[in-house]
């Protein structure tokens, strides 16, 4: 493998800046995306660090860096008022984009599609919508959430009970579904793939027949060896994907409770 390593250590696929930032340092490749990477890191996480030299705890569970007031509205606020949170979301996202870049610097070298890349993606875009699209359309910077541990859940908790019960939001139903199919996907295929490559010592290793045949066996169906790997990519892009939805509709597009929104079944003409 460090030897295919180094045949494949190759010059080009860069998106931006020619050969200039196209080097490694050990085993990383750096790039221009890798630069602003580690900038964007750097003063996000530096600028994190003040807030909570400047704030009342050093618990790593109680540091918090909060949005601004509501009355900044989509404007910039002071530096100890939410200012901080606007700099450091700017550095996030700079972060996050760039190394999604990087990836697909690094996807070109190799010749490689762009899958990982994509998949990174949504969890940008899940990010993205709850600090930049839904306090956007809510007309204030105020309704995206503190950065801090403790801080966080709360947030998620009190927006939940802001829309009374938020397990009937149906985009929410669509998302833990979602989730919860993820892990069984991954839960056979990893148990599948184990009961296969690592007999007891002495037998000889299983492979694709094997595991095709446990599943017609079993359900009748097998997926295939490529097929499981398309669903499970499938089911946890939708996963992200459906939560970015429940959260982003939650206000802009629904303002009363998600219990509430199921009055449009009884108020189907059909019942009358
Ligand atoms: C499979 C297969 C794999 C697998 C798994 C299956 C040989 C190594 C896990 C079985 C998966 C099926 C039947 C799909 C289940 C559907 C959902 C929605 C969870 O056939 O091929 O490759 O790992």
């Amino acid at each position: 493998m460090l030897s295919f390593e180094k045949k494949y250590r190759v010059r080009g696929g860069t998106l931006i800046g020619g050969d200039l930032f196209d080097f490694w340092v050990g085993p990383f490749y750096v790039g221009f995306f890798g630069v602003m990477t580690a900038f964007f890191s750097a003063l996000g996480t530096g600028l994190i660090l003040y807030g909570a030299s400047q704030g009342p705890t050093w618990n790593p569970w109680q540091i918090s860096i909060a949005p601004p007031d509501l009355k900044y509205g989509l404007g910039l606020a002071p530096l100890m008022e939410g200012g901080l949170w606007q700099i450091i979301t700017v550095c996030a996202i700079g972060a996050f984009v760039s190394w999604a870049l990087r990836e697909v610097e690094i996807c070109r070298k190799l010749g490689m599609g762009y899958h990982v890349p994509f998949a990174f993606s949504f969890a940008i875009l899940a990010y993205v919508t709850l600090v930049v699209v839904r306090p956007f359309l809510l007309g204030a910077w105020g309704h995206g959430f503190p950065y801090g541990i403790y801080s966080h859940l709360d947030w998620v908790s009190n927006v939940g009970y802001q829309y009374l019960h938020f397990h009937y939001n149906p985009a929410h139903m669509i998302a833990v579904t979602f989730f919860f199919t993820t892990t069984l996907a991954l839960a056979l295929h990893g148990s599948l793939i184990l009961s296969a490559s690592n007999p007891p010592k002495g037998e000889v290793v299983k492979a694709g027949e094997h595991e095709n045949t446990f599943f017609r066996d079993t359900i009748g169906y097998s997926i295939g060896a490529l097929g499981i790997h398309r669903l499970g990519l499938f089911l946890a892009l939708s996963a992200v994907f459906w939560s970015a939805v429940c959260i982003v509709i939650s206000g802009p597009f629904w303002t009363g409770s998600w219990t509430e929104w199921w009055s449009w079944w009884l108020d189907l003409p059909i019942w009358s």
